[in-house]
C-alpha cells in the first residue's frame, strides 16, 4: 500500500480546479509499452525520436507505417487499468477537472474521462498530410504511404510528430487550465518532451501544488510538493479512496448533532 499524504488529500479536497498531465507510464499497466522503452524486439534498433518525425516518414514511409501498425495492434488489445479508472472517478469528485494526455492510445476516454485534451493526437485516427482532414479508423495494408480518399495526398497517423506544432486549441486550453488550477498532477511521464512538460512549471509558478506519481524520479521531482513513487495503477485508486473518506468524514461532521 502507498501512504497518501493527508496534506495532498486536503489540497485536493479544497481545490476548485485540478489539472492532470499523463504520459505513457499510465498506460504501461495496460500493456502499452512506454514511449522510451517501447523499443522491444523489432524496434530496439530505432529511437522513437527517429521514427515519430515527418523526415522519417518522408525517408521511409513503410518503416514508419509498420511501427504505427505494430503500436495500434497493441493499443487495440489494451484495456484501461485501475489508474485510468481512478482518474475517471476523480473527475467526478472535482469541480473543474482537466486531463491533458500526451498519450495517443485513447484509454482515458475509454475509462470514462470526459474533459480530455489529446496533446499529441490519437494513434487510432489518420489524417491527410495536406489538408488535415481527419479520417476515422486507420489505413490498412496496401500501397504505402496510403493515398487520401479524395486523392489529394497521403495519409498519416493523426499524431503530433517531433518538430511539429501542438494543435493550437489543445495548447491554449492546456496552458490556460495549468495557470488556473490549485493542484497539478504529473503522472507517468519522464517530463522531457516539450511543451507538455512545461505545463507543470506554469502551474507551480501560478501557485499550484505539484503532485508527481512515477515509478522513478524525473526532472520535475525536485519541484513537486508530493512525489509518490510507485505504479500509477496502485497509487491513484488510493488517492481517490482517501479523498472519498475525507469527504465522508466532512459530511459526518456537518450532519452530526
Ligand atoms: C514542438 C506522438 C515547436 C507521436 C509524441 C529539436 C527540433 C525540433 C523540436 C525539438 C528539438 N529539441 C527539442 C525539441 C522539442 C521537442 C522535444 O521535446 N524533444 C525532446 C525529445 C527533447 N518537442 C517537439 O518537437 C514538440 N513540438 O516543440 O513544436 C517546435 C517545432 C519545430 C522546432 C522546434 C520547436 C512535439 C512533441 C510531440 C512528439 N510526439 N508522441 C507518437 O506517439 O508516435 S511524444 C511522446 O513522448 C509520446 O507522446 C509520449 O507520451 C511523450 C512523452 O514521453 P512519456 O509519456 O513521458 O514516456 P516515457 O517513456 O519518456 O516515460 C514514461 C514514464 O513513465 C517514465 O518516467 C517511467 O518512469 C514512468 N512509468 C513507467 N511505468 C509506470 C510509470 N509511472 C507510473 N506508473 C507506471 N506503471
Amino acid at each position: 500500500m502507498h501512504p497518501i499524504p493527508p496534506a495532498l488529500v486536503a489540497a485536493l479536497g479544497s481545490a476548485q480546479s485540478v489539472v492532470v498531465l499523463t504520459g505513457s507510464g499510465v498506460s504501461a499497466e495496460s500493456g502499452v509499452p512506454t514511449f522510451r522503452d517501447a523499443q522491444t524486439g523489432l524496434w530496439e534498433r530505432f529511437r522513437p525520436e527517429e521514427l515519430a518525425t515527418p523526415e522519417a516518414y518522408a525517408r521511409n514511409p513503410k518503416l514508419v507505417w509498420d511501427w504505427y501498425t505494430w503500436r495500434r495492434d497493441l493499443v487495440r488489445q489494451a484495456e484501461p487499468n485501475p489508474g485510468h479508472a481512478a482518474l475517471a472517478e476523480l473527475e467526478k469528485l472535482v469541480a473543474e477537472f482537466t486531463l491533458v494526455t500526451q498519450n495517443v492510445d485513447g484509454l482515458h476516454q475509454r475509462a470514462g474521462n470526459r474533459n480530455v485534451i489529446e496533446f499529441h493526437g490519437n494513434i487510432m485516427r489518420d489524417r491527410c498530410f495536406n489538408d488535415e482532414t481527419v479520417i476515422a479508423g486507420w489505413a490498412g495494408k496496401g500501397e504505402l504511404p496510403p493515398p487520401c480518399p479524395d486523392g489529394t495526398g497521403h495519409l498519416r497517423p493523426d499524431v503530433v510528430w517531433f518538430g511539429e506544432m501542438i494543435p493550437q486549441a489543445a495548447l491554449a486550453r492546456s496552458f490556460e487550465a495549468a495557470e488556473r488550477c490549485q493542484v497539478f498532477f504529473s503522472i507517468g511521464t519522464s517530463a522531457v518532451v516539450q511543451p507538455a512538460a512545461g505545463l507543470a512549471e506554469v502551474a507551480v509558478r501560478a501557485g499550484a501544488t505539484l503532485v508527481e506519481i512515477n515509478t522513478n524520479p524525473t526532472p520535475l521531482t525536485s519541484l513537486a510538493e508530493h512525489f509518490l513513487q510507485g505504479p500509477s495503477g496502485e497509487i491513484l485508486p488510493g488517492i481517490v479512496r482517501a479523498l472519498k473518506a475525507r469527504a465522508g468524514s466532512n459530511n459526518d461532521r456537518r450532519t452530526s448533532p
